[in-house]
Parts: structure tokens; sequence; C-alpha cells
């Protein structure tokens, strides 16, 4: 609808300008590079939409990090398909869920619960640590 909106002003103002002017104005391109960007945008929305109401329906699994270890040790997930990781910080320091392999870092607060997407993995094994305290506690996912 603000597409529309934005071709019906496009047009009304290329007509007004073009009865004081008499050529193309860079106004008008102007104009219509908003009404192509507006469309770019309502794409990029669309597919975000699609993309959440994928993963909406997808398997979920739990993390928990407490006294500087992590529960499960070593989680099994379902491979080829995403998953929603729900991580749970029980303890009362922040840490720092990491995975190079998983390509996700996200701090936890104490008490706070982060949903971690998990894309669709190849059957194996990704390694996972607290960054804030590496060597500490770490833990690997097995997808099969
Ligand atoms: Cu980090």
């Amino acid at each position: 609808m603000r597409i529309i909106l934005n071709i019906k002003l496009c047009l009304k103002g290329a007509a007004l300008h073009n009865m004081f002017v008499n050529q193309i104005s860079s106004n008008k391109i102007g104009c219509w590079k908003k009404v192509v960007s507006t469309a770019a945008a309502f794409a990029i929305l669309a597919s975000l939409a699609v993309t959440s109401t994928s993963y909406a329906t997808d398997d979920s699994s739990e993390l928990r990090f407490s006294n500087g270890r992590f529960e499960p040790p070593m989680l099994t997930l379902p491979a080829n398909r995403p998953v929603k990781l729900q991580v749970t910080n029980a303890g009362n320091a922040a840490f720092e869920f990491e995975s190079f392999e998983l390509h996700r870092e996200r701090v936890v607060q104490p008490g706070q619960t982060i949903t971690v997407y998990i894309p669709a993995l190849q059957p194996g094994t990704y390694q996972f640590f607290d960054d804030f305290n590496r060597g500490a506690a770490s833990g690997q996912i097995v997808a099969r």
C-alpha cells in the first residue's frame, strides 16, 4: 500500500514538475529510487517473516550453564534441520557462549535465557565454550 502511495506521489510530483520545467528532473529519478528501495525493504521484510516462520516449527533444545560448567556437556541435536537452542545462565556471573564452528558468540547474563538459532547441521561434532573463561568450561554439540 505504501509502495502504491509512493508511486502516486511520484507521478503527481513528476506531472507538476513537467508543467513548470518541462524536462526530466533529478527529483523524479530520486523519487523512483525511493519507490524501488521501499519495494526492496518490503521484500526483505517478507523474507524475514518467512525465515522466522520456518524457525517457529523447528526443534528446540536446552543448555544450562552453572558453576562454571555446561549441562549437559554433550548435547545431541538432530542433523540437517535448524534447531532453537535455549541457553540459560543459572550461575551468578555472565558468560559467553561461543563456538567457532557454529559461528556463534553470545553473552548471557546471570538468570538470563537466550535463544541461539542453530542452522541445519551436517552430522558431526561442534565444540563450544565459555569465552570469558577459556579452557575452564566447554562442551560439544553432536549432530546426528
Ligand atoms: Cu567471544
